[in-house]
């Protein structure tokens, strides 16, 4: 049976248990408590050594590192519900808008982040290579991540969900970067009704507390 390496407070795994409940799996759950490092401590650092959670090893051994792997590999192994889209081109967006939520919003939101917190101190960057802090970052991915709220808000004027008409892995990302931008102290102000109505009808899924 595959194993889920998770942190249940860390936004990047909770993308991984969303698929999962859409997908209606149920499968084994390992925390690996960032809080304590563990994430650099045997035996996480030799299944994964990039030190960083999701990762989902499968009966085989072998070990997926990211979100989006993760997320491909349960859509080929349990295509129903699709969660990466159905005709080419649904297929081809939620690839652009996965792409773009990770680039412009969990990056901005990490580099406010890790820039930013004293607890993070030689650990800008995720990984077993410490990076030390630049306090310009803090304030250039606060500044991003306003701008990507206006982004996803026009995206979501014109269409119901980020790659069209369907809900997708790329709404899960999205949901979950917003959730993770709260860890900046920001949130889409009241004048971005379409990225609100939007939010607000995914947290209405079952997994959106996943
Ligand atoms: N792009 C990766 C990012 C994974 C990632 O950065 N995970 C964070 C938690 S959200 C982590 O493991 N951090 C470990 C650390 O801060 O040392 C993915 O989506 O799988």
């Amino acid at each position: 049976m595959m194993k889920l390496f998770d942190f249940a407070l860390a936004p990047s795994p909770k993308r991984v248990r969303m698929i999962l409940v859409e997908k209606g799996l149920d499968i084994p759950i390992e925390q690996v408590d960032l809080s304590k490092k563990a994430q650099f401590e045997e035996p996480f650092k030799s299944i994964n050594p990039r030190c960083t959670v999701p990762a989902l090893q499968l009966d085989s051994g072998e070990v997926l590192c990211d979100s989006q792997s993760i997320t491909r590999y349960l859509e080929e192994v349990y295509p129903e519900p699709p969660m990466l889209g159905s005709t080419p081109l649904e297929k081809a967006l939620v690839v652009e808008w996965i792409t773009r939520v990770e680039q412009e919003g969990f990056m901005a939101t990490a580099e406010a982040f890790r820039n930013s917190v004293k607890g993070m101190k030689g650990s800008a960057i995720t990984g077993p290579v410490s990076y030390e802090q630049i306090p310009e970052l803090a304030e250039r991915g606060r500044a991003r991540v306003k701008d990507f709220f206006g982004v996803l808000n026009e995206r979501l004027a014109e269409h119901a969900f980020l790659a069209g008409e369907n809900f997708s892995a790329a709404d899960v990302a999205a949901f979950v970067f917003v959730e993770f931008s709260g860890w900046i102290k920001l949130q889409p102000d009241e004048g971005l009704t379409h990225l609100l109505a939007w939010r607000d009808a995914v947290a209405a899924r079952p997994s959106a507390t996943a």
